[in-house]
């Protein structure tokens, strides 16, 4: 018998009567009685149930037409809060409004209960999460893994100006959003050893026994797209023990101590890696790695034998494969060991369907953040995967090198799947490139790097795999949901057609012109201020104008980034106000939101500078209002959400070279708020879009920066030749600020004794003349808010929507596939 179809129309009242069904019976609460939270979860569920449909169809349809799916590994997906992005994606935030508010609720009040799942640390994690909403959003057949760490990226506090890390208990109360799939949990083996056995026919076979067994439970989370009925999932690997693990010490009566085996297995999705862009070598993080990728690998060739009977030549047909940076990549090794050791494949057969169905993205050059493994304990974690990197390393060197470059070592030893210096390590980026049939970077600027620097033997060799993909942002996160007002104004402009198609917002040019659009247009970006103005008074105790233009830098905190060269300027304009209290400044205020590396001792300290500089600034009385300084606590996604649409200036400052692309870039001037940047990353396409009369460049080239570390870069050729410079970076180490002149000399000696391997001093007088120009410019508000409109106008390049069709053209060779009603 078929049950009668629930009611799941889009209507208030249909969405009314899923609300309270959920609070009667999946909560259990009265109506009247239930709390804020059950509200919050009430009303997720109710969306819940209307896009489940949708990603049960659009797994039917996808398996049904046996097209090819991507498969998106990743350590990191930073997605923030999820009601609000469902519901606006799903064009049901209007009734939903109105429903909870026939029953006396505000949904934007209850928007807020929503925990931000952090599962990532930053650029890269946040750039998964922007995938996902594309390829739901463009109809794309895909499934994103990772891990459901039960705690993300640390809460942070600051306890007299120092960063205090604290657990981020994201999911201790569940999550209404994610789903527990029992039915298809893995089992993954770790550490044993390798044997050698005989098949029927007599060929070879390695083995690997005695090893421990770890088992991973999946939860899917639903991807809702904007107004597309393609709901992917994203699905989260929780590692549990196994059913058998130390059975025989709980049967020899040890219960306790079989409890504390099963704790240690659950340790491995605990916790998220709090590094961004360096490594720390952690067994446990190999074992994160290898744990989620060998679960995902499972799932993935579970799906290809099931629903076909192909021949395994058809796998890449099937499957295409994305490691985001290199920390998936012994997915490569692990491949070959299913197809070798457990499907009987011919060596090169195998490797060949590897490399078709592998794609590498390259996030980053810094050379502290290139993985690489101590040979000694990859072989004790995964001794058969060690054997068969050194295999294809071997037929690697002997056969493609040789053959371009016969004898010449020198060539061998760069291009080597291990570094063989100062002790034996495999080199997770070039596995990745060998591994697969494609390798990307991140903007222009950072691909041309990867062939010319960091892979340039690669290169010369596979000249074709490489390519560029520029990072986009979803423009329904960035702009739709959290700049509402904006995107009302785009749209009662334009018409509605730029949600999906970016490019159109360049029909907005011509407004900009319009004083009457300029007004309204200014209005949102004022009323926002005011927004933010609250939280600063909220969480920093600091009163600041809305008038005054708010200059932002909000990203992880990293020296390569140069919050200090921020924080040389500010200390720079507090001497000269100070000795020039008539001069014509337009108000400021310096906005800071940035996490450290518990770890990054340099990181800490800097955040420790901005803080104690703030304290003063803020209650001198000699600065007034002209300069405030704020660092906001906990910066995450939905704090992002609140400061973006707020912010008049970017900070995009990071060493030429260094920022492999950026992202919070793109959102902020999509926002209207202009960039003050080197040509660093995705701003040299920022500034080819938006026009060079319309963004604030300065500092040395890439090139310039070569040219001047060749010469020899004396950092203190800089101190003595600039005065204004020297008193600055004095004032700063010196007792005035703490009370302590000890407190910052770590900073100071970085940025002199240890040789300013960033360059700040080398930046720092174009830096300072770069924001004297911004602050003429803003005494001009119809300019500046001209500027702006043209940065929204013109940004419409920097859409996900757009990066993911690229991939799906030029990588995966996907087809679009509409999922009907
Ligand atoms: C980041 C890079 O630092 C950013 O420039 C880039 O925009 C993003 O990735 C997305 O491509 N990145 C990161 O957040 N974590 C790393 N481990 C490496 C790069």
């Amino acid at each position: 018998m078929t049950p009668a179809p629930c009611d799941l129309g889009n209507s208030k009242d249909s969405l009314k009567n899923s609300i309270i069904n959920h609070l009667r019976f999946t909560l259990g609460a009265y109506v009247e009685s239930a709390s804020k939270n059950d509200w919050w979860v009430a009303t997720c569920l109710a969306i819940r149930d209307r896009v489940m449909d949708h990603a049960t169809k659009s797994r039917t349809l996808h398996r049904q037409s046996g097209v090819r799916r991507v498969h998106y590994l990743s350590l990191e997906y930073l997605m923030g809060r999820l009601l609000e992005n469902n519901l606006r994606n799903s064009g049901l935030y209007e009734s939903t409004k109105a429903a909870l508010g026939e029953m006396g609720k505000d949904l934007d009040a209850l928007l807020d209960c929503e925990p931000d799942m952090g599962l990532g640390n930053g650029g890269l994690g946040r750039l998964a999460a922007c995938f996902m909403d594309s390829l739901s959003t463009v109809n794309l057949p895909a499934i994103g893994y990772g891990i459901h760490y039960e705690f993300g990226l640390f809460r942070q506090e600051f306890v007299n100006g120092k960063q205090v890390e604290h657990p981020d208990a994201w999911m201790r109360d569940g999550s209404p959003w994610k789903i527990a799939r029992p039915s298809y949990r893995q089992t993954v083996q770790l550490y044993g050893r390798v044997v050698q056995k005989f098949d029927d026919c007599g060929h070879p076979r390695s083995e690997w026994v005695e090893t421990k067994a770890l088992l991973g439970l999946p939860w899917d989370i639903p991807i809702v797209g904007y107004d597309s009925h393609t709901v992917n999932v994203l699905r989260l690997w929780q590692a549990q023990a196994d059913e058998d693990f130390n059975f025989q010490v709980f049967n020899e009566g040890s219960y306790v101590e079989a409890l504390r085996d099963k704790a240690i297995a659950e340790t491995v999705s605990k916790v998220l890696y709090p590094n961004d862009s360096t490594e720390s070598g952690k067994e446990l993080r190999l074992v994160q790695q290898y744990f989620f990728v060998a679960c995902s690998l499972a799932d993935i060739v579970r799906r290809f034998k099931v629903g076909y009977t192909l021949p395994w030549s058809e796998f890449p047909s099937k499957a295409a494969i994305q490691l985001n940076d290199t920390h998936p990549a012994v997915a490569i090794p692990e491949l070959m060991r299913i197809l070798v050791d457990l499907e009987g494949l011919p060596w090169n057969e195998a490797w060949k369907i590897c490399q078709e169905t592998f794609a590498y993205t390259n996030h980053t050059l810094l050379p502290e953040a290139l993985e690489m493994w101590s040979v000694s304990l990859f072989e004790r974690v995964l001794p058969r995967h060690l054997q068969i990197i050194y295999q294809i390393n071997q037929l690697f060197l002997e056969g493609d090198v040789e053959a371009k470059w016969p004898g010449d070592s020198e060539k061998k030893r760069s291009l080597s799947l291990i570094e063989e210096r100062g002790g034996k390590y495999v080199r997770m980026a070039n596995l990745s490139v060998l591994g697969s049939h494609a390798t990307n970077g991140v903007a222009a600027l950072h691909t041309r790097l990867l062939c010319e620097r960091l892979f340039a033997d690669f290169y010369a060799l596979y000249p074709d795999r490489f390519l560029n993909l520029t990072n986009g942002i979803t423009f329904r996160r960035w702009l739709d949901v959290c700049n509402p007002q904006l995107s009302a104004l785009i749209t009662e402009t334009i018409g509605e057609s730029w949600k999906k198609n970016a490019d159109l917002l360049r029909n907005l040019d011509p407004h900009a012109d319009d004083p009457a659009f300029r007004a309204r247009y200014a209005k949102i970006k004022r009323d926002h201020k005011v927004v933010l103005a609250k939280i600063i008074e909220d969480e920093c105790g600091v009163t600041v104008s809305p008038d005054a233009l708010f200059d932002v830098q909000i990203k992880r905190l990293h020296e390569y980034k140069r919050q200090h060269l921020n924080l040389l300027n500010i200390v720079t304009l507090y001497r000269e106000i100070l000795d020039n209290p008539n001069a014509d400044f337009h108000p400021r205020v310096f906005i800071f939101g940035a996490k450290a590396a518990p770890g990054y001792f340099l990181a800490k300290n800097i955040i420790h500078a901005i803080n104690a500089v703030a304290a003063k600034v803020n209650n001198d009385p000699r600065v007034g209002d002209k300069l405030k300084v704020v660092f906001l606590p906990n910066y995450r996604v939905s704090l992002a959400e609140k400061i973006i649409p707020a912010s008049d200036l970017s900070e995009q400052i990071s060493t030429a070279g260094k920022e492999a692309s950026g992202t919070g870039n793109m959102k902020l001037a999509l926002n209207g708020s202009l960039t003050i940047g080197t040509l660093d990353g995705a701003n040299v396409e920022i500034e080819e879009e938006v026009g060079s009369e319309n963004i604030f460049i300065f500092g040395l080239t890439v090139e310039e920066v070569t040219e001047l570390r060749a010469k020899g870069y004396n950092p203190w050729d800089y101190y003595w030749a600039n005065e204004k410079l020297r008193n600055t970076i004095d004032w700063i180490s010196s007792d005035y600020f703490t009370g302590n002149a000890e407190e910052f000399q770590p900073l100071r000696r970085s940025l002199l004794d240890h040789g300013d391997p960033y360059l700040c001093l080398a930046d720092y007088q174009s830096y300072v003349d770069a924001q004297a120009k911004v602050d003429a410019t803003y005494k001009d508000q119809d300019k500046w808010v001209k500027m702006a409109i043209l940065n929204t106008a013109r940004v419409g390049k920097f859409s996900s929507d757009r990066t993911i069709l690229q991939y799906a053209e030029k990588v995966w060779n996907l087809p679009q596939v509409p999922i009907g009603e």
